[in-house]
């Protein structure tokens, strides 16, 4: 199964959309590998944001991502790249399909709740800037045998 890497940002955090946005991932039938609270600092965000430092928001999107802790979380699933890209929706908000965690919980270009991986080779780079391998869970859930046809895992 793929891996991916979200990150749930600082206007999900301070809004009180954790729970919200996690609930979305487990009732969709993804698992939860791995999740932990960090704070991001210049250094990894530099890292994390490389494609757009040279952008003139850069500098207030890194601030944006650094107002309070953020939680990452590896997310296991058949197709799971493409999956939560899709359940994440358009970088503007406002133009993110309504359904989509974007189109329901924010109006912000900037501030749109979620970070999500967007290619198979990126969340493999991306997983491991924010976990330690050990900190990624392999564990069968109990589900697991009503969320896939045997032939699809
Ligand atoms: P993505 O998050 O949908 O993959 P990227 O283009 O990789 O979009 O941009 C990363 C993040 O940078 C976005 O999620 C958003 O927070 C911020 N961002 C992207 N474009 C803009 C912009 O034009 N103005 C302000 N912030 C932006
Ligand atoms: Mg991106």
């Amino acid at each position: 199964m793929e891996q991916t890497l979200v990150i749930l940002k600082p206007s999900a955090v301070i809004r009180g959309l954790m729970g919200e946005v996690i609930s979305r991932f487990e009732k969709k039938g993804l698992i939860i590998a791995g999740m932990k609270m960090v704070q991001l600092d210049d250094k990894i965000l530099a890292e994390h944001y490389a494609h757009l430092v040279s952008r003139p928001f850069f500098p207030s999107l890194k601030k944006s991502m650094m107002v309070s802790p953020v939680v990452v979380m590896c997310i296991r699933g058949v197709d799971a790249v493409a999956v939560v890209r899709a359940m994440t929706g358009a970088t503007n908000s406002r133009k993110a399909e309504p359904g989509t965690i974007r189109g329901d919980y924010s109006m912000s270009g900037q501030q749109n709740i979620i970070h999500a991986s967007d290619s198979v080779e990126n969340a493999e780079i991306e997983l491991a800037r924010f976990f330690d391998k050990s900190e990624i869970f392999d564990f069968k859930p109990a589900m697991l045998d009503y969320l896939y046809a045997d032939d699809e895992i």
